[in-house]
């Protein structure tokens, strides 16, 4: 393996910390960025993540603790245009990896507001590193997270990025036809456009990982020790379904299926997504190349990931129920759905399959911290794809905390402790 000095930006995230872990225990040298915007949305819908995280300073001291490694830390907002140029031609990346965006579709879909900041936080923190790295580091390989739902749900299947066809009796090999379905899964689609401009024109390099929903939180780094912890998403706005299920499972609330629960997308373990981006950084694009790798190992309906949940833990002797709620997004709920995703298995990925130890595992990692679940967060969907942010999508400053009770396969029925409670309530405030 050849070292490269890589910047991931999105560190203090889900995937970008766990990201980086991963790339520093490998032998790279990493350099970290985030503008710990994230935090701040999580105060103002009043989310939290499940398991505590700790602030970065201390994380990548922890981290240098144990292994002897050191992740270079910034706190720096891709917005600002001047940083960023001062960054790349500071630290003369080998790769980026780009993890930065605000991420989620019903935050885009609350109002105009968020519609908005969205697309110009993602938009331009994009644009501000493809003209810093046409100006100070041409030659630097940018792999950005890019999502599955930017194609959509089309009739047809999928390929990776690129489909040849004939029209008039000529041919070509354009684009896929692209149907995001949220402002959010358009902000990918027009980043993945910029991107592909400038290695056009610029002859940039760049991989767009089509990511699936992600699942799990342990990967081999973050299980090293609690404090290295990754964020673990659970809410209705930030929360991805998998692990909404295995958290409503574990707590013996309904898992909130949306519409008919058709609806099928590909999903991967975040042990996957860690070893997907190290193959796409030590098999870079070549000079001038936009290349679109889907990132995902299996495809499942909605449906078929309750039963699944519902399956692991009928195992235990515990009965799960499943709801169907009025779907809040606009989205097809029964339709034809085959993803190619075959470039990263060919770069050498060993998937890892959902399976039932997985699920368990999330289950026992939701015992652990059950006294930071908020149950209202996990019954109702609050963002609405017609009507916006429904009453409740923000932080409700004097809401009534009810207690958690626990019913799972391998811990008594407990409840939080009045402390807790206290604590959750001081927090909301
Ligand atoms: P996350 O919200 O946990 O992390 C994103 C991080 O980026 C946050 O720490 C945030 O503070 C930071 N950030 C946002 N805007 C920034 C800016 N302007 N400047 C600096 N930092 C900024 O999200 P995640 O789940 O880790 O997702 C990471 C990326 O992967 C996103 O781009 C997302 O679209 C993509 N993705 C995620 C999933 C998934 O299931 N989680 C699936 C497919 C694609
Ligand atoms: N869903 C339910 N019940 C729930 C939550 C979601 O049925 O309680 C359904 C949704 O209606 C949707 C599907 O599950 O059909 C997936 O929803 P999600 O919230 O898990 O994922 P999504 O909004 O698509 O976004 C997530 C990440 C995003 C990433 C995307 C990958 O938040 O950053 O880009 O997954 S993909 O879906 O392939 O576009």
């Amino acid at each position: 393996m050849v070292k490269k000095t890589v910047v991931v930006l999105g560190v203090d995230g889900y995937l970008g910390w766990a990201t980086a872990l991963h790339l520093s225990r490998a032998g790279h040298d990493v350099v970290g960025i985030d503008s710990l915007v994230r935090r701040r949305w999580d105060r103002e819908c009043g989310t939290q993540s499940l398991i505590p995280i700790k602030t970065m300073p201390q994380r990548v001291s922890l981290w240098n603790r144990l292994t002897g490694r050191t992740i270079r830390w910034r706190l720096l907002d891709l917005r600002d245009a001047a940083a960023v140029t001062e960054l790349v031609r500071d630290v003369q990346p080998d790769a980026l990896i780009h993890f930065a965006e605000q991420r989620s579709a019903p935050f885009s879909m609350i109002d105009l507001e968020h519609a908005s900041l969205t697309q110009v936080n993602n938009l331009v923190g994009t644009l501000n590193l493809l003209f810093a790295l046409r100006d100070y580091a041409p030659h630097a390989h940018l792999i950005k997270l890019g999502t599955m739902g930017e194609y959509g749900t089309p009739n047809i299947d999928i390929e990776e990025g690129f489909l040849t066809i004939t029209h008039n009796g000529r041919e070509d090999r354009l684009p896929f036809p692209m149907q995001p379905g949220s402002f959010y899964h358009l902000s990918k689609l027009h980043d993945s456009h910029n991107i592909q401009f400038a290695c056009r024109i610029w002859g940039l390099r760049a991989t767009d990982l089509h990511q699936g929903v992600v699942y799990g939180n342990h990967t081999d780094e973050v299980a090293m020790h609690p404090g290295l912890a990754t964020r673990f998403d659970y809410d209705a706005i930030w929360g991805t379904v998998l692990n909404r299920f295995c958290i409503q499972g574990a707590l013996g609330l309904p898992l909130t299926v949306y519409g008919k629960g058709g609806q099928t997308r590909g999903f991967l373990d975040i042990r996957d997504t860690v070893a997907c981006v190290r193959l796409a950084l030590e098999h870079p694009a070549a000079k001038g190349e936009y290349r679109v790798f889907n990132q995902f190992t299996e495809q499942f309906s909605v449906k078929a990931l309750a039963q699944k949940v519902s399956d692991a833990r009928a195992a235990h002797g515990l009965k799960t129920s499943v709801v169907h709620l009025p779907n809040p997004r606009v989205e097809r709920e029964e339709h034809y759905y085959n993803a190619k995703h075959q470039k990263l298995l060919d770069l050498g990925l060993q998937p890892h399959y959902l399976g039932d130890t997985l699920i368990e595992s999330v289950i026992e990692t939701v015992e652990r911290h059950a006294t930071r679940v908020d149950p209202v967060e996990l019954e109702q969907p609050n963002v609405d794809w017609r009507r916006g942010g429904t009453a409740g999508w923000h932080q409700r400053a004097e809401s009534p905390i009810r207690p958690v009770v626990l019913v799972s396969p391998t811990s008594k029925p407990r409840r939080p402790s009045s402390a807790a409670v206290a604590s959750r309530v001081a927090q909301r405030r």
